[in-house]
Formats: C-alpha cells, sequence, structure tokens
C-alpha cells in the first residue's frame, strides 16, 4: 500500500489552540481520537459524502456526523430548504407550523408514536423519556443494557458505550450514588438476566430503555425473541419500553426499527436524522403518557430552542427526502456491497474480522467470534482496530475513531466510493 503521510499541520494547529480553551480540544469526547492514538482532523468542509479537512485533504465519510447526514452533506433539498427559511429569523421562542409539521411526519411514520414533543438533543429526549416513565408509574428503577448508550443523563451513564466505553471510563463522577443505584444494567440478548431483574424488582422498574439494534458497542444484532421478551416482560409487571431510536430511527426504515421488527413501545427516543444536521431530539409515543408532560400534564421539560424554525426546516427536508421510492432498499445494497466486499478482502488477507450489519448501519469487529454483547464487543482486537483505522484514514477513508461505533452510510455513497473503500480496506488488512 502506498503509505500516503497526511499532512495536517492546520488542524495540528487549531487542535493546539483548542486545546487550551475547550476540554480535550473537542466538544464531544468521542471525536479527540484517543482510543485511535491521533489528533483530530479539523474538518473544513462537507458535500455529498466526502469530507475535506483543513489542510485540504479529501475523504470518503463513513461517520456521516454519528448518523444524522443519511442523504450525504449538503443535500440540495436540505440547503435550498435553509436558504429560504433563514431570513425569516432564526428563533421566536413561539410556536410555528414547522413544528407541527415535524411532528406530523414522524407520528405519520414511526407506529408506536401518536403524540411527540422536539427537543435539542438525543440526550435530551432520553432524559425526558425516563423522567416521564418515572412520573407516570410512580417508580424509580430503570433498566438499561450493558454498551448502550443513550446520552450523558446521569441515570444512563451506567456501563455505557460509545464515548464511554471508547475512553474506557469506569463509571463517571459525578453521578450521585442514590440515582446511579436505581440503574440496573444488564447483558444485551440475555433475557434470562432481564427476567431475574423483575422477579426482585419488579414493581420497582419504571422502564426498560433498549437501543433496538445497538450501535454504541458497535452494531449488535437483537437475537431472535429478545425484544419481543422485554415488550412481554415490560406488560406483564406493568412497566414501559422505551426504545432509543437515536439512531436506528429513520436509518433502518421509514419507521426505525419498530417498524422493522414490528415491536411497539410505549416511549420512542428519536435524534440525529430527524434534524437533518441541525441540533434536534424528540421523544413520544403513547398519547395517555405524553399528556402527562407538561403543560398538559405535572411532568416538566421545557427547552429555549425546543422546535427551532431552522432545525425543523432541516429535519422536514430530510425526511421529505427519505421518502423518495426504492431509498431504503438502495441503503441496504450499499451497505451489503460495502460490507460483503470488505468480508472477502479480510478473508483473503487471512484476517479474522465479523460484521454486524443492518442496512445502512454496520461494524467491523476483529474477532473471530460472534459479537452478541458489550463482553464479546470488548474482547475484540483493538489495537488491530487502530491500525487499520490510521491505514484507512491515509488512503482518504473517514471512519469513527473508535471500535464500539458504526460505520454509516448515505445515498450519496456512489458504487465508485464503496469499491474504492474496499480496495483501501484490502490494502490495510494486507499491512495488518
Ligand atoms: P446526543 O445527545 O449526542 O444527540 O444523543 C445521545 C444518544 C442517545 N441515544 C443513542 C442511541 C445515541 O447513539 C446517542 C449519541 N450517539 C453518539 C455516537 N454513537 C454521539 C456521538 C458523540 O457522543 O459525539
Amino acid at each position: 500500500m502506498e503509505k500516503r503521510t497526511l499532512q495536517t499541520a492546520r488542524s495540528k494547529a487549531m487542535f493546539k489552540k483548542a486545546r487550551t480553551l475547550i476540554p480535550g480540544g473537542v466538544n464531544s469526547p468521542v471525536r479527540a481520537g484517543k482510543a485511535v492514538g491521533m489528533d483530530p482532523l479539523f474538518i473544513g468542509k462537507a458535500e455529498g459524502c466526502n469530507l475535506w479537512d483543513v489542510d485540504g485533504n479529501k475523504y470518503i465519510d463513513f461517520v456521516c456526523s454519528w448518523g444524522p447526514m443519511i442523504l450525504g452533506h449538503s443535500h440540495p433539498d436540505v440547503v435550498s430548504a435553509l436558504a429560504e427559511r433563514i431570513d425569516k429569523g432564526t428563533s421566536y421562542g413561539a410556536p410555528t407550523e414547522l413544528e407541527v409539521q415535524l411532528a406530523e411526519a414522524i407520528t405519520k411514520l414511526v407506529p408506536s408514536v401518536e403524540m411527540v414533543r422536539m427537543v435539542n438533543s438525543g440526550t435530551e429526549a432520553v432524559m425526558s423519556a425516563v423522567r416521564l416513565a418515572r412520573g407516570a408509574t410512580g417508580r424509580d428503577k430503570i433498566v438499561k443494557f450493558d454498551g448502550c448508550y443513550h446520552g450523558h443523563g446521569d441515570s444512563l451513564l451506567v456501563s455505557a458505550g460509545s464515548g464511554v466505553a471508547t475512553l474506557g471510563i469506569p463509571g463517571c463522577p459525578g453521578i450521585p450514588e442514590g440515582l446511579a443505584c436505581s440503574t440496573i444494567s444488564l447483558p444485551f440478548n440475555d433475557l434470562k438476566a432481564v427476567a431475574a431483574a423483575f422477579k426482585s424488582h419488579g414493581r420497582e422498574i419504571a422502564a426498560v430503555i433498549v437501543e433496538p439494534i445497538p450501535g454504541n458497542m458497535g452494531v449488535v444484532i437483537p437475537e431472535e425473541g429478545f425484544l419481543e421478551g422485554l415488550r412481554e416482560i415490560t406488560l406483564r409487571h406493568d412497566s414501559l419500553l422505551i426504545f432509543d431510536e437515536v439512531i436506528t430511527g429513520f436509518r433502518v426504515s421509514p419507521g426505525g426499527a419498530q417498524l422493522l421488527f414490528g415491536i411497539l413501545p410505549d416511549l420512542t427516543c428519536l435524534g440525529k436524522i430527524i434534524g437533518g444536521g441541525l441540533p434536534v431530539g424528540a421523544y413520544g409515543g403513547r398519547r395517555d403518557l405524553m399528556e402527562q408532560v407538561a403543560p398538559e400534564g405535572p411532568i416538566y421539560q421545557a427547552g429555549t430552542l425546543s422546535g427551532n424554525p431552522l432545525a425543523m426546516t432541516a429535519g422536514i427536508a430530510t425526511l421529505k427526502a427519505l421518502e423518495k421510492a426504492g431509498t431504503y432498499r438502495e441503503l441496504d445494497q450499499k451497505g451489503e456491497i460495502l460490507f460483503e466486499g470488505i468480508l472477502k478482502a479480510a478473508s483473503s488477507a487471512g484476517v479474522n474480522i465479523v460484521v454486524n450489519r443492518v442496512g445502512s448501519m454496520g461494524t467491523l469487529f476483529f474477532t473471530g467470534k460472534a459479537v452478541k454483547d458489550f463482553a464479546s464487543a470488548k474482547a475484540c482486537d483493538t489495537d488491530k482496530f487502530r491500525q487499520f483505522y490510521t491505514r484507512m484514514l491515509q488512503q482518504g477513508i473517514y471512519l469513527a475513531p473508535s471500535a464500539f461505533e458504526c460505520w454509516f452510510l448515505s445515498t450519496a455513497h456512489d458504487e465508485e466510493s464503496l469499491r474504492y473503500a474496499i480496495e483501501c480496506a484490502r490494502n490495510s488488512f494486507a499491512s495488518l
């Protein structure tokens, strides 16, 4: 493989200054690249499936801003909708027709969502859904799963995935013991453990929250009957089932994982794609639950910029573009081309990898064994991942700097970019 040493002087200089002003030089830890031993690149612009860093290096982007950019960057429909809206003001702190339009689109497409509240991030969506579940049931305990990440809300930063797993942070200082002990974290795909938890604490458990297809320990596929089992056991104990679809919502189907699997949770958390790259989160579900949220009901949640007109505009334009016939079949086909090609390349290089993929989200694990929960994900060879990551970046392939994240594809990734990525993977495997 021709070794291309990236010229990143401007990124380095920016990072040096950023570190004097921003913790770790980044506004979100996983971007720092600590896990792969590299300083972050500062991005100057993005278009389609490409990013350019501030030194002018071009990359094919498989991070897609950690999921939101399912149409690729600077999609013409999104850009023109924002351009048309921008001179009408950026924020009013008052209701607009736009938030009603986005709410209508979400409630039409996501099977279990009868009513929805906009917030500004996935974390806020999860925090609000958990508070609602606790308020509606009068119970305190929450069940989550090891390796699942539900944002940085206090109750959920227990045995979390994503950046917490990437940085190997054991627990997190600053979370009151009284709160942390209200969270029970169990192995994903382990219904027996769930049954045991309900046997011991059933009447205290407000809700089970789950990423229906986890993306934060890398992609892990729910085993046959696991999600159905969660639905059944929560119903039996008058607990609520919360699907955290911040990643899977509008990613794996027009109605998320709940449409794909035909399971109706009581509450759903959304984010990423519904903002089209601008800050949007949302939580919604059964009307009888959502009507307990202020000002309709007593459970308080609020936000200065919730329903922001520009964010709504980008979200509406994104969901509209995703309605194009065949979009999800095309995304799935692209995912298959990419990961089948990478599997073949690894096999011919004698490198053991496992790929877990659903549609246009997937993860490559350096292991010869199945990856079905956090323990098996953590057992993978992260050192090999680090080497692979570096070699891919040197060839112009931009991956998440963590073994515990997803590769995301967009409608902007064309056959040529996928073939090139496979070629780069072949070169990288050969030099491992
Ligand atoms: P945000 O608060 O970052 O918008 O969403 C939190 C969140 C909630 N639920 C799920 C399933 C999520 O994946 C996330 C955030 N995802 C991570 C990456 N896997 C965001 C990247 C980052 O932290 O910078």
